[in-house]
């Protein structure tokens, strides 16, 4: 038999130990501690034997370091005599050059109690030497199956004890909730606008309640075949990401039945304990932006809990050489991976940088600091690196930090990083100058360098793509016609009235990429280019996903114009939605926006509910509900409240 004594010390080695076990279980951690616990016996066994034939040694030899300890100790007790029994003042203990043996005797002659307590220490020496030696001969008697077995045992042992870790909510730290205001009904008072609301009340429900019937606990529907849908951005695992993405449009629009039928199974099927690789950054901003908005609106502490359950599980993401998170992250072992389609193994600008908002809300609400730390240190590395143009590249490689290729883009693998910094700022109650000043330098760059007009006159932002513009524009960048309205109070040198009128221009241009289709309804992609104005060519380019970026625009920029267009291009998209989209089963995507006989994706998006028919609400409803002073939306258009600074400063600094 190999002897244990032998072992490498190493947590993944066994084979020492029983050779060619492949039955051997492959739990890294439990071998570790189950290898380490009999080494540490030997070795104790080993230390105490040495102790102990130290201590035994004839008395006249010199051990410094023992006796040091010993006077250790002693030292409250040779304080007393030292006052008057003991004047030599050989007894000062503290090396003052005596000599230790002389030391030693000198202190059994004078305090009886030191003998005895020398005497006990060497009886329980002794007692500890024998014990371990005894244990240690037992563990080299037994058997390898009877050590396989205990380790077996202890492997249990220590997947229960993680189970136990694993369930059951955490206590979180009472906090004030911040004041919420603007949760009210929101009526317009015009009927024509009221009667358009109801309708787009009666599409949510219609989304809600096909997906409630056919696709329940999924995380999509597939509203023609009418079943579950999903994709790898939930990890293939059932987590119902519809029903928290929808949860806070059910309550802005008053769908209280559907909310809580919602909220009840979020509570006893919502488990974050699965073998799933999911997208940090989709599952930060649909369940963690979903859920903190469900509990601010309802005041549920359920969902608190929830949230923070996933935070945790998100957390690992971040464990890279740079602490520039993942792309992914496995929510049970926390291993993570970056996609495999990203330059040069890199992580993606509008994903580690999209995390913001929700992580400062979870510090907010748990009192931990390493949500707003992990998210700020991100900050900190990338105000630190060189930015070609000023722009920022959608490519970071987590483990250099170091920019992969140079792709800039306010539309995908881009957009929401910007979103998020004019956002930290409005969220802090304007006290977050910081990511204020780094938003403003990143637009005056896009200006300079992305943003265009074409030869028809319209204002488009194109993608820095190698060292020259790409004059495409991407569904997704027309968020970015919002983002200007919301940043324009409070941008630099008066430039206001500058970037409101930006923001109208590309609302402008987006609702041109929806009028200038057969189906009203916006391509994915759009180029101007060779002759073209706004339109898609190639046919990967020509679908609608029921994505809400145009719409989203749409909103803001009537919240800050109160121009009936807004409201009239909204009520456009809203009609060609529901003649081109609906289906029995729900909302579909189509593929051709150009072909007057479109075939569908057969995808109901979650975020068409979180989004695309809040934003469709909230622009046919008063400015009273959900105002902007007091909320922000999330890139998922989930709200989160504004953090008054006193609030901020108390759980931050
Ligand atoms: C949403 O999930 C979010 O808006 C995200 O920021 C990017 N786009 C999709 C919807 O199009």
């Amino acid at each position: 038999m190999t002897t244990p004594a032998l072992l490498p010390l190493s947590g993944r080695r066994i084979p020492t130990l029983s050779p060619g076990a492949s039955s051997f279980p492959h739990h890294r951690a439990t071998l570790r501690l189950s290898e380490k616990f009999i080494l540490l016996l030997i070795l104790s066994a080993f230390i105490t034997l040495c102790f102990g034939a130290f201590f035994f040694l004839p008395d006249n030899s010199k051990h410094k370091r023992f006796d040091l300890g010993l006077e250790d100790v002693l030292i409250p007790h040779i304080d007393a005599p030292k006052e008057g029994k003991h004047a030599s003042g050989q007894v000062v203990i503290h090396g003052q050059g005596a000599h230790d043996e002389h030391r030693h005797r000198e202190l059994k002659v004078l305090f009886p109690s030191f003998r005895e307590e020398e005497e006990s220490l060497r009886d329980k020496i002794r007692a500890d030497h024998e014990r371990a030696l005894q244990e240690a001969k037992e563990k080299l008697r037994k058997s390898r199956e009877e050590l396989q077995a205990e380790i077996q045992t202890e492997k249990s042992k220590v997947i229960e004890d993680l189970k136990k870790k694993d369930v059951g909510p955490k206590p979180l730290p009472p906090v004030p909730m911040p004041k919420v205001v603007g949760v009210s009904d929101g009526e317009p008072a015009d009927p024509d606008v009221k009667e358009k609301r109801d309708k787009i009340r009666e599409m949510m429900k219609h989304a809600w309640d096909s997906y409630r019937q056919y696709g329940w606990g999924h995380n999509e529907l597939k509203p023609l075949a009418k079943k579950g849908h999903s994709t790898n951005i939930f990890g293939n695992s059932q987590l119902g990401a519809s029903i928290v993405d929808a949860l806070d449009t059910l309550y802005i629009m008053g769908l209280h039945e559907e909310f809580k039928d919602g909220q009840e199974w979020i509570d006893q099927n919502l488990d974050f304990s699965v073998n799933a690789e999911v997208s940090v950054f989709e599952v930060n901003i649909r369940f963690i932006g979903g859920l903190l908005a469900a509990y601010y609106l309802s005041g549920q502490e359920m969902f608190k809990q929830k949230a923070v359950q996933l935070a945790e599980k998100l957390l690992p993401a971040f464990n890279t050489p740079t602490g520039i998170p993942w792309a992914m992250v496995n929510l049970k072992s926390g291993v993570g991976r970056n996609w495999g389609w990203a330059s040069a193994g890199s992580s993606i600008l509008a994903e580690f940088g999209t995390l913001h908002m929700e992580f400062v809300h979870l510090t907010y609400l748990t009192g931990n600091p390493a949500y707003y730390q992990k998210v700020m240190h991100i900050r900190k590395l990338l105000a630190k690196m060189d930015r070609p143009n000023g722009l920022y590249p959608n490519y970071l490689n987590p483990r250099t930090g170091r920019w992969g290729q140079h792709h800039t883009s306010v539309g995908g693998l881009g957009d929401s990083f910007y979103e998020y910094l004019l956002k930290a700022w409005l969220m802090s109650d304007k006290t977050d100058t910081e990511a204020r000043k780094t938003y403003d330098d990143a637009m005056e760059a896009i200006e300079r360098h992305l943003i265009r007009k074409s030869n028809g006159g319209l204002t488009f932002i194109g993608e820095w793509k190698n060292g020259h513009l790409e004059r495409k524009m991407g569904h997704l960048a027309c968020f970015a016609g919002g983002m200007f309205a919301l940043g324009a109070d409070g941008s630099p040198d008066d430039k206001a009235g500058h970037y409101l009128q930006l923001g109208a221009e590309i609302a402008h241009t987006c609702h041109e990429s929806y009028d200038r289709t057969v189906l009203k309804l916006g391509p994915e992609a759009f180029k101007f280019d060779s002759g073209l104005e706004a339109v898609a060519v190639r046919q990967n380019e020509k679908y609608y996903i029921l994505r809400p970026e145009v719409i989203e625009t749409y909103w803001y920029m009537w919240r800050f114009t109160h121009d009936p267009k807004y409201r009239q291009w909204g009520w456009e998209a809203a009609q060609a939605i529901d003649k081109y989209c609906r289906v029995s089963g729900g909302f579909s995507g189509v593929k051709d926006v150009y072909s007057s006989n479109p075939t569908y994706d057969d995808v109901q998006q979650s975020f068409f509910l979180a989004e695309t028919l809040k934003y469709l609400y909230l622009l046919f409803s008063s400015d009273d509900l959900m105002p902007l002073e007091s909320w922000v939306f999330n890139t998922e258009a989930h709200p989160l409240p504004v953090l008054s600074k006193a609030d901020v400063q108390r759980k931050l600094f």
